[in-house]
């Protein structure tokens, strides 16, 4: 394709030829000669001449595919050199903004006179690959210093949260490639394995070891790192870790020597792609493939709680993971018991104001919860989901939404915090609350009152002014794994 770049600047003239030429047939319309002959003499195609006649772009063979490029510097308005263009026959028209002031404004400006001209700014067009570039030297710094803390452990426990899902494997598994240990070296660990089906077979599928651990076993450690959750999780049993990698909201009240929390990313694993990339490591396969995973799961597949680093990740470890594999790991997720499960739910739920809501009696475990909670998000109409059951004497809640216009977390925090633990995220919560301080707290004498009941304070939440979400963050205490 051939394009024609109109420009004075010698530094963006060289820039666009060495970004474009490999693709496209270049040419230059410099209007200073002296510059025009010392780009010529250096290998640059250029065309001397007044950009803002006409005839310089008959002569230049300018036609409707030729793609013409106009340097704005906020100088000299490039009014004249668009009409030249117009006339000209040009259609393919970009103005390149380039250190003008109020792009935006300037932008709106062109687009009022001609419609159908495009205007890019040199700064946003630059500046995410460098803000990135940059942000990864910082990253890489922050790993290198925990690497070489790691460096003369004989033994590194990376301890995952209970029930560990695939995030926390994955960024397990990515941390033992961070630091370069094998699974005799680096153990992952978790107080009470996994048990959730799907979870099951990624374990197996990827040839997972997580060992299970006693509080005494704490000891047998040199250096302990957490991923995909926070000290406080283990209520005081571990209070003092090396290393904390996790996306759920910073906690307080322990002690980590280095720390890496970003709480607007989608999942753990995505920091853990960052630190890989940051210090070249390689990822095998079957690491690439469990984070992938994990990435696809922790977001729904990108439907709560993603980030553009969330997809960047996705898109880098796409290529080096198993595909394959992964569609057999999700056949898992549905099951008989499940689909009981979303029976009940089907039956004895109530679908009001775009909100499902449903109790499901009392369960053997209590992965059935968040797994109705996504299910019901998914159906027509639906925005928010609130699922509560009974595992042996404590009610457990998940909470999901679309839209984002209220945040779960906040509704799980001010209605169960004081009785139970409440937490979670805009799109994802989670309440665990003893069933006898439920029934006090909201005077309910008959488990077939909880439905109604939960549908009544979310539809009072969701109805009051949103500027009191701001003033209950104050009062933010424990903060529970969202699932
Ligand atoms: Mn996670």
């Amino acid at each position: 394709m051939r394009c024609l770049a109109v420009c004075q600047d010698e530094l963006v003239i060289r820039m666009l030829d060495e970004i474009l030429l490999p693709g496209f047939e270049v040419e230059f319309i410099v209007e200073n000669r002296p510059l025009a002959r010392r780009l010529h003499d250096a290998g640059v195609n250029v065309i001397s001449g007044d950009p803002r006649r006409t005839d310089t772009f008959l002569k230049a063979d300018i036609g409707p595919g030729t793609c013409v490029i106009i340097e704005d510097n906020g100088r000299r308005s490039p009014r004249k050199v668009l009409e030249a263009v117009t006339d000209a026959g040009g259609t393919l028209v970009y103005v390149l903004g380039i250190g003008t002031e109020a792009t935006e404004r300037r932008a709106d400006e062109f687009h009022g006179e001609f419609p159908d001209v495009s205007y890019l700014a040199m700064s946003e067009l630059f500046g995410g690959a460098l803000l990135t570039e940059f942000g990864r030297s910082l990253t890489k710094a922050r790993v290198q210093q925990y690497q070489r803390y790691f460096s003369d452990a004989d033994r590194v426990l990376i301890m995952l949260h209970n029930d560990p899902d695939p995030d926390a494997m994955a960024s397990g598994l990515a941390l033992r490639n961070v630091l370069h240990r094998t699974k005799a070296t680096a153990i992952l660990g978790a107080m009470q394995g996994v048990t959730r089906p799907e979870n099951l077979r990624m374990v197996n599928l990827l040839d997972i070891h997580v060992e299970p651990m006693t509080p005494a076993m704490l000891s047998d450690f040199d250096r302990i790192a957490m991923v995909d959750v926070q000290p406080h999780y283990f209520g005081g049993l571990i209070d003092r870790v090396d290393l904390v990698i996790d996306h759920h909201p910073e906690q307080t009240g322990y002690t980590a020597i280095f720390k890496d929390i970003r709480a607007d990313y989608g999942s753990t694993s995505t920091i853990l792609t960052e630190h890989l990339r940051a210090v070249d490591v390689n990822i095998s396969e079957r690491t690439a493939t469990a984070m992938l995973y994990a990435i696809k799961s922790d977001t729904l597949f990108f439907n709560r709680q993603t980030n553009r680093v969330d997809l960047e990740a996705f898109s880098y470890l796409y290529p080096l993971s198993d595909a394959a594999m992964i569609r057999k790991m999700e056949g898992a997720e549905i099951t008989d018991e499940r689909l009981d499960a979303v029976m009940i739910a089907h039956q004895k739920g109530r679908l009001l104001d775009q909100v499902f809501c449903a109790f499901l009696g009392t369960l053997a475990r209590e992965d059935f919860i968040p797994y109705v909670a996504d299910f019901f998000l998914q159906l027509e109409g639906v925005k928010w989901t609130i699922i509560a059951g009974l595992v042996e004497s404590t009610l457990s809640l998940s909470i999901r939404n679309l839209g984002y216009t209220r945040n779960a977390g906040e509704f799980a925090r001010r209605c169960f915090a004081d009785i139970g633990s409440a937490g979670g995220h805009r799109a994802m919560a989670k309440a665990v609350v003893p069933i006898g301080k439920f029934r006090d707290k909201y005077q309910i004498t008959d488990t077939d009152q909880i439905m109604p009941r939960l549908q009544e304070l979310v539809a009072q939440f969701l109805h009051e002014l949103p500027a009191k979400d701001a003033r209950a963050k104050a009062d933010d205490k424990e903060e529970l794994k969202a699932r």
